[in-house]
């Protein structure tokens, strides 16, 4: 055969299109190319295809078919390339230098944060942690707290009653009353736990939330303890520069009682600093002597103070959120920011 076979030559051709379908780098170039292989003119594939008339009979049908498998894939290549050059990878969009998106990360709740930051701090200053359940009774939760039932917070407005008189805690101090019960002085204990109220859902209040509750007992504590106990908790979590205030308040079971606040001190980007106005972070006082008493302690021989905070209104300040039903609402995109 001295002659090249024509689908042999029509298989060159197909490798020769397809190797510079590929090497065509703009929209232009790749029209080039369909007018070199497929152009009505002087493409030289259609060329092929018109010479069939030409050819003998014999070998018309294998030719034609050939030349027709090769236009489909060359033409098949060429809108493939068309779109491709259209598309995300020349817009900019497909930057293959840009870092890659890391591995999604998990992460602690800023309000568990809040509540390990807060046991943390008071671990390292002596205190061990207590647990008691959230299903308890009027007891616990109220007369042994020298809270009367007749008093606005055992009220059924207020607090959520399961059976007669059991409920769930409207705060963690049933824990503290329990561990008295239960163990002689000294006692330094930190009672973190959920608590539940009869309160509406808005941007400052939940009807379950968290609570981080404290009590220290023992010969000899006195005023002073007290409020250096919790400035040092203060200065702590809020940084060295933090001023404290212990504004006269009430509670049934502490007497003195005090709202703890706190004045923290921002370092700007630029380095200067800046004071916050007072922050009102805690309540707190020396616990009752009739407490003392509920719990089976002489009252004369020991005395004590107790604290209880709430970290989700810690964390909320500590991060500038305004809201607290976004802690609770879960959307990764605000969570992601605390990881
Ligand atoms: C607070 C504020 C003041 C408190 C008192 C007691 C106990 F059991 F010792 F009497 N536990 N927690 C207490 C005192 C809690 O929370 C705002």
């Amino acid at each position: 055969m001295t002659e090249q076979d024509p689908k042999d030559a029509l298989r060159a051709l197909e490798v020769e299109a397809l190797d510079a379908i590929d090497r065509a780098q703009d929209p232009e170039a790749l029209e080039a190319v369909r007018i070199d292989y497929l152009g009505r003119k002087d493409g030289r594939i259609s060329a092929i295809l018109r010479g069939l008339g030409s050819m003998s009979p014999e070998r018309r049908p294998a030719v034609g078919q050939e030349a027709n498998r090769v236009k489909e894939v060359v033409a098949d290549a060429l809108q493939n390339r068309e779109r491709s050059l259209a598309g995300p990878a020349s817009s900019g969009i497909e930057d293959l230098t840009l870092p890659g998106r890391g591995p999604w990360k998990g992460g602690l709740h800023p309000v568990t944060q809040a509540v390990d930051e807060i046991w943390h701090i008071f671990r390292d200053l002596g205190f061990t942690r207590a647990r008691g359940p959230e299903a308890d009774t009027e007891w616990y939760n109220f007369e042994a707290l020298n809270t009367p039932l007749d008093h606005p917070a055992a009220d059924e407005q207020d607090t959520l009653y399961l059976v007669d008189s059991v409920l769930l805690r409207s705060h963690t101090s049933p824990v503290q009353m329990r561990t008295m019960e239960t163990h002689e002085p000294p006692i330094r204990i930190i009672a973190p736990g959920w608590v539940y109220r009869r309160d509406t859902y808005d941007a400052t209040h939940t009807p379950a939330f968290m609570q981080v509750e404290g009590l220290v007992i023992d010969e000899g504590v006195t005023f002073v303890d007290f409020k250096a106990t919790l400035a040092e908790f203060a200065r702590r979590y809020w940084g060295p520069d933090t001023q404290t205030r212990f504004r006269p308040s009430f509670f049934p079971f502490t007497e003195p009682s005090a709202e703890v606040d706190v004045k923290r001190v921002i370092t700007r980007p630029d380095g200067s600093k800046e004071e916050t106005d007072w922050l009102e972070i805690m309540g707190a006082g020396m616990v009752d002597p009739a407490v003392l008493e509920n719990a089976g302690y002489d009252a004369e021989r020991y005395t004590g103070f107790a604290f209880g905070m709430g970290p989700a209104r810690i964390a909320m300040l500590k991060h500038g959120v305004d809201d607290l039903r976004t802690f609770f609402e879960n959307d990764v995109r605000f969570l992601d920011q605390f990881v």
